[in-house]
């Protein structure tokens, strides 16, 4: 698994070359102006990373979650909000790939997988964050229809996405009366508010989702009803991996920034990475970050093979490299002195986007929470 063959090689290396090419260059000003580029998402999905893991029939590259993991981690390299929503993107047409019926699948994936139609995944609330199976928003059947009324918060993509997967409740309290559903942009009653003002990710919108009597016919129930809870954890399971993969790249880029600036900046006679002292912190950087990356890749190993202890994999690689990408970041904020305090050096934008992987796709305290719970249940 960490030797790769010369195709997975090939793979890593076009979404490297792709983020040096398309992302790198513009990451500052895109978060500086909020601009969260469309036009260079289709890009990326013409080189098949619009389904990274989706079936070919409908579109897909049907690659692996390994696979996937390296391709995130290179976009990120380039910039970790727009890799970040691409993985989200990814995430729910996989979901729709995987729970879909074949009218479902040939009807919505493709146009996800190229990207024309972009992609929202609906489950967190204003009163429901952490406790996802407290969600509120009702979806009751009235004929051949659903309709819908809630409000979703924080939903990435919002307002320029198409496609809507949206956790909903049609039954009971708790997670077995929620149900998924494919929810259309132009549904009237479907509306947004206002782009939040964020300290990062600031290169893609986060808006709420509201829904006033919405309409989606019968048909655009995901799974059954009342699956769709487990629909939603399905799809985070490969979200988690993705978003720790963000972090890896992330922080990787930061890390090569820190020693390129040491290596160029003279102090006390000679330059910074003649300094032991600051060695020794890349040396650790680089250790926690391969640990991470380690980890990671095992995760995304365990989520292809249907691993029965997948899910407490997924948080573990989830809560270490998100945890371990933001301190290496940080720490090479700091080996750049004032400089990386200033925008122009592109540390700070990595640091400010990496901060929100600690709490976006379960806090890592709910990681936590579902690793104990594992332990406890042996
Ligand atoms: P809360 O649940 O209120 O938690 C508050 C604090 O308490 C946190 O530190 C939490 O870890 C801690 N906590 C809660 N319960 C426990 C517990 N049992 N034990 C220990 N600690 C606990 N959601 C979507 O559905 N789709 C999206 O596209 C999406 N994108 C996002 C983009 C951004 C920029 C942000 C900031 C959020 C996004 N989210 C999205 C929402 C995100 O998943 C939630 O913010 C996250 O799950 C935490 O929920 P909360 O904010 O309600 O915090
Ligand atoms: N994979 C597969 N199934 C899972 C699962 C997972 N990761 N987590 C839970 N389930 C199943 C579980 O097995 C159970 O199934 P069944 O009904 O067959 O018994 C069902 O789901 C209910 O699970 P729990 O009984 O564990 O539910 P509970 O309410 O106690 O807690 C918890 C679940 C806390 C783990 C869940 O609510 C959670 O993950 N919260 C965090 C929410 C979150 O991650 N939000 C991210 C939003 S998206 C985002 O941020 C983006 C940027 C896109």
């Amino acid at each position: 698994m960490f030797t790769l063959t010369d195709d997975e090689r090939a793979i890593s290396d076009t979404a490297r070359d792709f983020a040096a090419e398309h992302l790198a260059p513009h990451a500052v000003e895109w978060d500086q102006a909020k601009h969260f580029p469309v036009d260079v998402l289709r890009k990326a999905a013409s080189l098949g990373m619009g389904g990274i893991y989706i079936r070919e029939d409908v579109g897909g590259s049907e690659l692996t979650r390994v696979d996937a993991a390296r391709i995130f981690e290179q976009l990120a390299k380039g910039c970790p909000s727009i890799a970040a929503y691409i993985s989200i993107h990814n995430m729910v047409t996989w979901m729709i790939d995987r729970f879909g019926t074949e009218e479902q699948r040939r009807a919505w994936v493709p146009g996800l997988c190229a990207m024309d139609q972009l992609g929202s995944y609906c489950l967190t609330e204003p009163g429901a964050g952490s406790d996802a199976a407290a969600l509120s928003t009702r979806a009751v059947r009235d004929g051949d229809d659903y309709v819908l009324n809630g409000v979703k918060q924080f939903i990435s993509g919002a307002g320029t996405s198409e496609v809507y997967v949206v956790m909903a409740r049609t039954g009971e309290g708790g997670p077995r009366g929620i149900s998924a559903f494919i929810v259309p942009k132009d549904s009237p009653g479907l509306s947004f508010g206002p782009n939040e003002v964020k300290m990062g990710w600031n290169a893609q919108p986060t808006r709420q989702v509201i829904f006033e009597d919405v309409r989606v016919p019968a048909g655009n129930l995901l799974g059954d009803e009342g699956g769709g809870f487990r629909i939603a954890m399905a799809g985070l399971n490969g979200g988690r991996l993705n978003i720790a993969a963000c972090s890896v790249g992330g922080a990787q880029t930061a890390l090569d920034k820190a020693v390129a600036y040491l290596a160029d900046r003279k102090a006390f006679g000679s330059s910074l990475l003649d300094s032991q002292a600051l060695q020794f912190q890349l040396a650790d950087m680089r250790t926690e970050l391969e640990a991470a990356r380690t980890l990671l890749w095992r995760a995304a190993a365990a989520l292809e093979e249907g691993a029965p202890d997948v899910v407490e994999l997924c948080a573990m690689a989830k809560r270490f490299a998100t945890d371990t990408g933001f301190e290496v970041a940080n720490k090479a904020l700091q080996l750049h002195g004032g400089y990386g305090y200033l925008a122009e050096y592109g540390i700070e934008k990595i640091v400010r986007d990496l901060r929100v992987h600690q709490i976006l796709e379960g806090s890592n305290e709910i990681m936590r929470v579902v690793i104990a719970r594992s332990i406890i249940a042996g």
